[in-house]
């Protein structure tokens, strides 16, 4: 640190110019955040030195939290679910691991996900000790049933099912796994850090929430396609047994305990999240997911016009494009200014997603670009 004191406007233009080198969100179809709308960044400021970690202090944001656990409850088919506003969907998925643990109370276990899963998962094998079963897809993508059965054994406290896969928007068949959890007595995590603000505004409709009886707990993140500022998750149980095997004593505290993994914990994001929900509301929300779904036909359509299909016809506004040497390709895009991302092997494809801050135009110029490499490349 200097000796000295800076002046503000100093400090200040020292941000300026570091923010500068930012990329701009509208050449951004690799991210699962966007840009948060304008009532949560109000929120946000408005409750910027709120700290969940000790409640009792700041009732009034926690009383938002819990009308925010309470709506993404209701919207999720449990109104009275139990849960926390936490930092993204890597905590949730520990938390909830951790929970099913706790609840089987063994240290030596093993979870079965999908090949498919995000690699949180694997933070999480590493953290909580237990070994990570990855099962198979099916051609679809999909997790395959027989793969799950074969991994599932004595020592499995919890299963996992993806509602809008990280790589390419899928989502697994979540009452089949259901049936094997409630068979078995297992935990059954369903991940919908991305699609659990997708999913519900959807026409075709899916069973992969708590309408699901085997169901026992969902990630959804507010800070995705929630609209939300980040860090905003969301971490849900079906009932309030397993929010308390994560609890610890907080002696001196307002509160006598605490789940949450973080202890100081911002109120920002909960009140942020708070805001955007009831001022989109369903009908808000359901506009922002058609919006995207439309530039997701869009996308598809002019790849398809320029030879190009996805692996999968998109579900949600995940989209993988199977262009020859995606590597390569993605190189030459990034030199346009266009940040994508990658899938990975076997099923390696272009992946893009269609968030609220792009457009139709954006995507024509996106098109036109991606074609010309191809012509012009040896990919
Ligand atoms: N579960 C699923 C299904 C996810 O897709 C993700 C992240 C997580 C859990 C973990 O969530 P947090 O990152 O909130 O802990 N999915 C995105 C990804 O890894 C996250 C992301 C967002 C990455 C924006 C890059 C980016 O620019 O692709």
């Amino acid at each position: 640190m200097r000796d000295k004191a800076l002046p503000e406007d100093e400090v200040m233009a020292i941000l300026a110019q570091t923010r500068a080198r930012n990329y701009s969100y509208d050449r951004f179809l690799s991210t699962m955040c966007t840009l948060p709308h304008p009532i949560a960044v109000r929120a946000h400021d408005m409750f910027l030195e709120t700290n969940l970690g000790d409640p009792g202090l700041f009732p009034g944001v926690a009383e938002l939290e819990e009308r925010v656990v309470a709506m993404l409850g209701e919207m999720l088919g449990c109104p009275d679910a139990s849960g926390y506003v936490s930092t993204g969907g890597t905590e949730s998925n520990i938390q909830a691991i951790r929970a099913a643990r706790n609840e089987a109370g063994r240290k030596d276990g093993n979870i079965v996900v999908p090949a498919s899963a995000h690699f949180s998962f694997d933070k999480i094998g590493d953290l909580l000790c237990l070994e990570v079963r990855k099962a198979e897809l099916d051609e679809s993508l999909k997790v395959d049933l027989s793969s799950v059965e074969s991994l599932l054994d004595e020592r499995t406290v919890a299963l996992v099912g993806i509602a809008g896969t990280t790589e390419f928007g899928q989502v697994d068949p979540i009452e089949q796994l259901a049936e094997m959890a409630v068979e078995r007595g297992i935990h059954l995590h369903v991940d919908a850090a991305f699609g659990g603000f997708v999913l519900p505004f959807l026409e075709k409709k899916y069973a992969w929430d708590f309408s699901v009886s085997g169901v026992s707990s969902i990630t959804i993140d507010p800070h995705k396609m929630g609209m939300s500022t980040i860090p905003a998750g969301g971490l849900l149980f079906r009932g309030q047994e397993c929010l308390s095997a994560l609890e610890t004593e907080t002696h001196y505290l307002t509160k006598a305990r605490q789940a949450s993994l973080t202890g100081t914990r911002s109120g920002a994001a909960a009140a942020a999240t708070y805001a955007v929900m009831m001022h989109l509301g369903r009908e808000g929300f359901k506009r922002m997911v058609d919006y995207c779904m439309d530039l997701t036909h869009h996308l598809v359509a002019g790849a398809r016009e320029i030879g190009i299909s996805p692996a999968i016809e998109p579900i949600m506004n995940v989209v993988a494009l199977q262009v020859p040497s995606p590597a390569k390709v993605r190189e030459e895009l990034m030199k346009k200014d266009w940040h994508v991302s990658m899938t990975r092997e076997p099923n390696r494809a272009l992946r893009l997603i269609l968030m609220r801050h792009m457009t139709r135009e954006n995507i024509d110029l996106f098109l036109e670009d991606l074609k010309a490499i191809l012509i012009h490349s040896q990919f």
